[in-house]
């Protein structure tokens, strides 16, 4: 059945792993009426966690859509992976859904991904709430976890279900708004009652602090409250609903998922107070290329963006899309404006998990499925229109983890690749890059579990056998002064010679500047038909460093003087002129070698917070800020790439798997002493064994 944008909520369910999403998200199936029974993670037959992958690792590890039915609404609830080794598919759910539900393990509250996925939302002023998971836990506490969150965020949020008792005296939740007790039955959903008397005082304070929450609504409901001290129950609503959009508060859930409590007040409450489609917009690009918003809009003509590809066992390939204007029918045409050309769209689907449910239409605002397009892929647009409008690729973070890999037999090389490839079209966090420096084939990805589950994936289901090793830095060479130097190529051999003379001075350039070139020849001693082949030769000379075969940068070449033969000069002579020419300068301009430096932004708790700096300090790192959110410390610093290969299993051990990290490149500095000895040797040792073999 397809739903049009008014009757459409979105929720993306994130958290910190083992906070109990993949729990939560099958027991609201359950309460929604989607699946008869509730299945436990540790059996591997949620819907959520259903790939191989998941059941074998027993955690979340793609983002999962379901959807579910309540006061005439159909509130699409998506699953997201806990790991930041994942972080790509909970990313493209926020971009997905109006409204982000965190998950707070009771017994922990905010944890290191809190903090990462809360920063992430904010960036995108996104609506949210809290949902404190694991009340039937003897240490579940409520009122701490809200505290974390006033504490380490700043916003106070706004209770809508209390939970009544904890750990083995857990008996439920009350729904402040409709002032209604919900008990939970164990297997079977939650009973509706009235709020027991011993409770009825907490209710009602936390029914006042709803209302002021919904006085924020809009001003006049904020004078209506200021003027009467109250609001009536439509008035309340409204406000909600206006004052969530809007992200002035954020409300508070309680409950236990495996005891099937606190579901049926959350979904009341999404279908009731949720933020509409209509409320929020996306970014694309115009024909001009500048950015603009636009709104999901179900009276605009059609606008839609491939949100993620996957490949299911049985159904092949997905194509997940967020419609954000107008409407996407089956068996149409619309026009995929990162093609440029006509797509034609065959049946659509929502679904529940994996399993795909036929729709003829997709509205604005709805999240649904084409299959088996050969051509669609993450982040390409689709409209009506004539490709004038592209949305903005997703943000996501850089790899931090990489594999240099090659297949054992050579006749594997070209299935890896092609694994390789669709492992990165479905996964945008994934990389797969031939190095042709390193001479190297490098995987990446967001931290070593990530980068494993490719490794496992080309060994069980490719069956193809793998060699794995740390990659080689990409080191580069530079000239620390001017020097100059001339090279006459000249060769007599049969018929015409080669000649071609070259007098080059070369000079440091700004880091990061890479190369310029300069023609300084005065009276035509060299032709300008021969310059071209001077560049080609300066640039080959360039490509190879002369400390470690490294490429050189940052370098001003000006060919100043030079000879030409009136038969034998030739473009190719001059080339080889210039790459020597080059060389020869290089050696004499006092060479350095360049080592990358990565900016590195390191979360872990407080109590690993000395040993992660020692730990950064033995590997040269220079701190550059640090910031502590109650308990969460931030160590921002710059390092050397060299020092990081292995960073992501350095700090699990460092942290006992609780730290994490992400970072990116920043710049090239020079090296000197036993570390650039080191480089040079290593870089030798790399020649003779490839020459070996
Ligand atoms: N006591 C209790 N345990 C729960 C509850 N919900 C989830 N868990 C347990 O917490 C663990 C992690 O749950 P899971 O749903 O996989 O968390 P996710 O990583 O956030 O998806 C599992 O062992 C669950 O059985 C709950 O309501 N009460
Ligand atoms: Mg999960």
């Amino acid at each position: 059945m397809s739903h049009t944008t008014d009757l459409i909520k979105n929720v993306s369910i994130a958290g910190h792993g083992g906070t109990g999403k993949t729990s939560l998200f099958e027991h609201l199936l359950f309460a929604g009426g989607v699946i008869p029974k509730a299945e436990t993670v540790e059996s591997g037959k949620t819907i959520s966690d259903s790939t191989p992958e998941e059941i074998d690792r027993k955690i979340s590890i793609h983002a999962a859509l379901a959807h579910i039915e309540r006061n005439g609404k159909k509130i699409n609830l998506f699953d997201t992976p806990g790991s930041s080794d994942f972080t790509g598919d909970v990313i493209l759910t926020f971009r997905s859904a109006e409204f982000a539900l965190l998950a707070l393990d009771g017994r922990s509250g905010v944890q290191i991904e809190t903090v990462k996925l809360w920063r992430n939302l904010e960036s995108r002023g996104k609506p949210r709430g809290v949902f404190v998971t694991k009340m039937d836990d003897e240490r579940a506490g409520f009122n701490k976890a809200l505290g974390d969150i006033k504490e380490k965020f700043k916003a106070d949020p706004v209770i809508v279900t209390l939970p009544m008792g904890q750990g083995a005296a857990y008996k439920g939740v009350i729904d402040v708004l409709h002032e209604k007790a919900y008990l939970a039955q164990g297997d079977g959903l939650e009973k509706e009652g009235p709020v027991p008397e011993e409770y009825q005082a907490q209710a009602a304070a936390a029914r006042e602090r709803l209302i002021e929450a919904a006085a924020e609504g809009n001003d006049d409901l904020m004078e209506r409250y200021l003027d009467k001290g109250t609001l009536d129950p439509a008035a309340v609503q409204q406000g909600l609903i206006q004052a969530l959009a809007g992200n002035k508060y954020v409300p508070a859930f309680a409950g236990a998922a495996l005891k099937n409590s606190g579901l049926i007040p959350f979904l009341e409450f999404v279908s009731l107070i949720g933020p509409d489609p209509r409320t929020a917009s996306d970014t694309g690009l115009d024909a001009e290329g500048t950015q603009k918003a636009v709104p999901i809009d179900p009276d605009k003509p059609l606008a839609a963006l491939v949100i993620k590809t996957g490949y299911d066992q049985f159904s092949g390939k997905l194509s997940w899309l967020k419609i954000i204007q107008g409407k996407l029918s089956a068996d149409s045409e619309a026009f995929n404006a990162a093609e440029n050309k006509k797509e034609r769209i065959g049946k659509l689907y929502t679904c529940q998990g994996k399993k795909l449910e036929e729709v003829r239409e997709l509205y604005a605002g709805d999240v649904g499925i084409v299959a088996k397009s050969a051509t669609l892929k993450t982040n390409d647009t689709l409209t009506a229109g004539d490709g004038s409008l592209k949305f903005l690729p997703l943000r996501l973070p850089e790899p931090v983890h990489s594999v240099a890999v090659n297949a054992a037999a050579k006749k594997d090389d070209d299935k890896l690749g092609e694994f390789l490839l669709r492992a990165m079209e479905e996964d945008k966090t994934f990389r797969y890059v031939y190095n042709a420096e390193t001479k190297e084939t490098v995987i990446s990805g967001m931290g070593e579990l990530h980068v494993n589950m490719i490794l496992d994936k080309i060994k069980q289901n490719q069956k193809i056998e793998v060699e794995t090793h740390i990659p080689r830095v990409p080191y580069r060479e530079t000239i620390t002064k001017k020097a100059g130097a001339e090279y006459t190529h000249k060769k007599q051999t049969g018929g015409h010679g080669q000649y071609g003379r070259v007098v080059l001075e070369i000079a440091p350039l700004p880091r990061g500047e890479r190369y310029k070139f300069i023609n300084a020849i005065f009276g035509g001693a060299v032709s300008k038909g021969y310059i071209p082949g001077v560049e080609k030769g300066i640039l080959e000379g360039m490509a190879a460093g002369t400390m470690a075969g490294y490429p050189v940068v940052d370098v001003e070449v000006k060919i100043v003087d030079g000879k030409e033969h009136p038969v034998d000069s030739s473009e190719l002579a001059f080339k080889l002129a210039a790459r020597n020419a080059f060389r020869e300068s290089m050696r004499q301009s006092a060479p350095a070698l360049l080592e990358p430096i990565m900016n590195l932004t390191v979360f872990v708790e407080n109590k690993y917070l000395g040993d992660v700096m020692s730990d950064l300090s033995g590997k040269r790192g220079k701190i550059l800020g640090q910031d502590s959110v109650g308990g969460i410390e931030e160590i921002r610093a710059q390092v050397p790439q060299a020092e990081l290969l292995r960073y992501s299993i350095d700090l699990r051990s460092i942290t006992s798997g609780t730290g994490s990290f992400s970072m990116d490149f920043d710049h090239y500095s020079p090296i000197s002493g036993k570390i650039a000895e080191e480089v040079i040797k290593a870089a030798q040792a790399f020649r003779v064994q490839e020459t070996e073999e």
